[in-house]
């Protein structure tokens, strides 16, 4: 068994429309190459794919390169999907189906919750099963229109603590900014555009590491 630190030190985040000039898989071969911990497929917002059949096609093309690499592939959201082709886990909000019931449904797999304050944390803490949470965003992100205000790392240090979970870190997290998430005692850092958005992702994954 995998360490939560081990599975979620660099855990990458990407749809189809955090990806300008080349192709999704593309830059997820190249970032697991380099050496990412974790996948979460997210097809959300502009530009996301919309037809449910080629979502599923991106969604099995990185799971079958995530298996490549030995490396966890999970779902934003899509519980159908994700049982559909079996992934590793799924990724859900506050607003998504509601937890307990998406419990039921991966009793045996990764499941993970997003959480913004101590009333949420506090409230995952009753519910053993939740594998991790995602907290942020911590500082500002152009990757999600709708993000909450950023928490800051005082407040990320204090849910940290709180958590009775593993946390991974998310919002406006690259290169210059990873070393002070990573003294509040998060298990791992999720990032989209430090990867998406980079000139040489090899040389991107590897600063990160
Ligand atoms: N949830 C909170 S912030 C965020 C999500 C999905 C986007 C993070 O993207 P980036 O580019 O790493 O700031
Ligand atoms: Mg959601």
């Amino acid at each position: 068994m995998k360490t939560s630190q081990e599975m979620f030190a660099i855990y990458f985040i990407a749809g189809t429309q955090d990806i300008k000039d080349r192709t999704l898989p593309e830059v997820l071969e190249q970032a697991l190459k380099a050496g990412i911990t974790c996948f979460q497929y997210r097809e959300k917002g502009e530009e996301s794919l919309t037809d449910p059949n080629d979502k599923k096609l991106m969604a099995k093309r990185c799971q079958q390169l995530c298996k490549e690499y030995r490396v966890p592939f999970l779902i934003n959201d899509d519980v159908t999907l994700a049982l559909e082709i079996e992934a590793d886990g799924i990724h859900v909000g506050q607003t998504d189906q509601a937890i307990q019931d998406v419990l039921v449904l991966f009793s045996d797999k990764i499941v993970g919750l997003s959480c913004y304050d101590e009333k949420e944390v506090q409230a995952a803490n009753k519910v053993p099963a939740i594998t991790y949470y995602g907290i942020g965003p911590v500082y500002g992100t152009l990757s999600k229109k709708d993000a909450k205000q950023p928490i800051g790392l005082v407040k990320l240090q204090k849910l940290t603590e709180l958590a009775e979970k593993p946390v991974v870190a998310i919002g406006g997290i690259n290169t210059g900014t990873i070393e002070y998430i990573i003294e509040t005692g998060v298990a791992g850092v999720s990032v989209i555009s430090a990867i998406t958005q980079a000139k040489d992702i090899h040389e991107a994954v590897k600063r990160l590491r």
